[in-house]
């Protein structure tokens, strides 16, 4: 263990095989299915129960789109969500990993990406959270690789620490740079920044191959992306964050106001 805590604070991330069980990863699933079914229900949405939870997401997508924000919001809150990051494994591996144990969790989530709704991020640091040295956790609840589409990291690009760039005030899906599939076709070039020109290249991001379960967990400052999801149906994908009260500037003296510390400040400043 001593071992995977080095790896982290060397590369910026490792990968953890069978992080959240097959049963939690069963009992998300159909927490998700029952809150679909509801809201097609209650909205007198004609459906088949039969279908799979991907052609019941996209059919309520397609009949209405308002509901199916509002669907998004709600999957935050699902109890299974929250158990898998508040279970005894996901918290002792964390508490492995990190300083102390006094451990703050925010921003549990589940992401969802498919063909007709691309939610893949550009390359960045994970800013404008609670703390400014925390770790990332993202699991998806699909097989995913290079070739289906995932989560990309640049090994040890946390050593660089806070890169400012002109982008990097904002949040990374307006983000114009960094885009990973462009830079995997060489279609990105001339970055303004010296880090930026070193590590924005095909031949630093790395894929990790997941298995549903498996967790990539990585720093706040491992820069990291995602490319469009093409394997078939819809990449679920569970995240959260892990932070430790002592780096969290809203609770230290003549610091920062905001409880999610602002993107435009130089977190390498705090
Ligand atoms: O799932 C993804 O596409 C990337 C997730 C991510 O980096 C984020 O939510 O900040
Ligand atoms: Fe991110």
């Amino acid at each position: 263990m001593k071992n995977l805590k080095k790896k982290l604070e060397e590369e910026g991330f490792i990968v953890v095989k069978k992080l959240i069980s097959k049963k939690r990863i069963k009992r998300i699933y159909s927490q998700i299915e029952s809150l679909l079914d509801t809201i097609l229900k209650e909205n007198s949405i004609k459906y088949n129960k039969k279908w799979s939870i991907d052609k019941k997401y996209l059919h309520l997508k397609k009949k209405n789109n308002k509901l199916k924000s509002k669907f998004y919001d709600l999957l935050k809150n699902l109890e299974s969500v929250n158990s898998a990051i508040f279970c005894d494994r996901t918290i002792s591996m964390m508490n492995k990993l990190m300083i102390k144990k006094d451990i703050l969790v925010y921003g549990q989530r589940i992401r969802l990406d498919h063909k007709k709704d691309n939610h893949h991020l550009p390359l960045h640091q994970e800013l404008n959270n609670i703390s400014k040295d925390f770790l990332n956790m993202w699991v998806p609840m699909v097989k995913v690789n290079k070739k289906t589409g995932s989560l990309c990291v640049i090994p040890r690009s946390h050593k660089y620490g806070h890169v400012k760039y002109k982008q990097s005030n904002l949040e990374a899906v307006k983000h114009k740079i960094g885009i990973v599939k462009n830079i995997l076709e060489n279609k990105e070039k001339n970055y303004k920044d010296k880090i930026l020109k070193k590590i924005f290249d095909k031949k630093t991001i790395h894929f990790p191959n997941l298995n549903i379960g498996d967790a990539i967990i990585f720093k706040t400052f491992t820069f990291h992306g995602s490319t469009p999801y093409i394997g078939k149906g819809i990449r679920w994908t569970l995240l959260s964050t892990f932070h430790n009260a002592s780096k969290i500037p809203y609770i230290q003296k003549n610091k920062i106001k905001n409880l999610r510390i602002p993107y435009n400040i130089n977190y390498n400043k705090l």
